[in-house]
């Protein structure tokens, strides 16, 4: 039994790494932060018309169940300034639980693991920084061999979330 959840972090708009930096803190005053990911800028995903976006991973420890860890997820998100706009749009800060124990979740809010982490190397790169065995749930592919998949083109590192 993997007790791991992690969670990705990312930004677009304003001071990127500041704002990173503040969520990470943020989720540490309520749960365990085991790992952190570096910081990778890559460009925008879905929708192209828009700043190029730092993203990161943090490894966590948390005694919440997915719908109250999503909440406390969106209640950072609301105290940083999030403005929920267009789909895939521009964010100050944007928090993905990407995985959740070993756990397959498909609610209507919430699906775990992130639906669409598979074809994301903004998401699988920051994950193989901190376990790049890690199985994915569904597929039992390791992170690494998802990241070889998709390839890590366009993702380029930036930085350290933690200093
Ligand atoms: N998030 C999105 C849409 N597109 N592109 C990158 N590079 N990074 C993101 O975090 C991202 C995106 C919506 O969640
Ligand atoms: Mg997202
Ligand atoms: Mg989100």
């Amino acid at each position: 039994m993997d007790d791991s959840v992690y969670i990705g972090l990312g930004s677009n708009l304003g001071d990127r790494m500041k704002n990173l930096r503040t969520a990470a803190e943020r989720i540490g005053e309520s749960e365990s932060v085991i790992a952190a990911s570096r910081v990778y800028e890559s460009p925008p995903w879905g929708n192209e018309a828009q700043p190029m976006f730092l993203n990161a991973a943090i490894k966590i420890g948390t005694e919440r169940d997915p719908h109250g860890l999503l909440s406390s997820l969106l209640d950072i998100e609301d105290d940083m300034g999030r403005k929920r706009d267009a789909p895939f749009g521009p964010r100050t800060i944007d928090l993905d639980i990407l995985l959740y124990k070993d756990l397959i979740l498909k609610s209507k809010n919430l699906r775990i693991p992130h639906p669409r982490m598979k074809f994301r190397a903004f998401v699988l790169g920051p994950l193989c920084d901190i376990d790049p065995d890690k199985e994915h749930p569904e597929s039992q592919k390791t992170m690494k061999d998802m990241l070889g998949e998709v390839g890590s083109s366009g993702l380029n590192y930036f930085g350290r979330l933690l200093v």
